[in-house]
């Protein structure tokens, strides 16, 4: 991490290091990290998307396992949304393209959208 120059607040009186020039600078030493904004990515239920696709795109673009696929699904199925994964901003909208491509190359009304935690 880079220490950056801070920039600080005026002096009046000139007595300090900076004898009157009015301005003085310090380092920050501690690395300063900053958390990336981070997105859900759901799956929203239909009534036509095979149950089967379903699991296919959450092991195929979610890494999930058949079991946890298959638990998503039932969620989704069950509840109308559900969680895919959580992701930073392009990651997720990298993850809602693929899935919403995959869908209408297969013909069907899947969809799947993203939303800042
Ligand atoms: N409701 C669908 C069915 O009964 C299954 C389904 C689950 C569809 C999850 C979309 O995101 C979804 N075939």
């Amino acid at each position: 991490m880079i220490a950056l120059p801070i920039l600080m607040q005026r002096e009046k009186s000139g007595d300090g290091d900076n004898a009157g020039r009015g301005t003085s600078v310090i380092t920050r030493t501690k690395p300063k990290t900053k958390r990336p904004n981070l997105y859900r990515v759901l799956l929203l239920n239909d009534d036509y998307t095979p149950m089967e696709f379903v699991i296919h795109i959450l092991e195929r673009f979610f890494q999930k396992d058949r079991e946890a696929a298959t638990r998503i699904m039932l969620h989704v199925h069950n509840h109308g949304v559900g969680e895919c994964g959580i992701y930073t901003y392009e990651v997720a909208e990298t993850k809602v393209s693929q899935v919403m491509d995959f869908a209408r190359q297969h013909q069907h009304p899947l969809q799947c959208v993203m939303e800042k935690k």
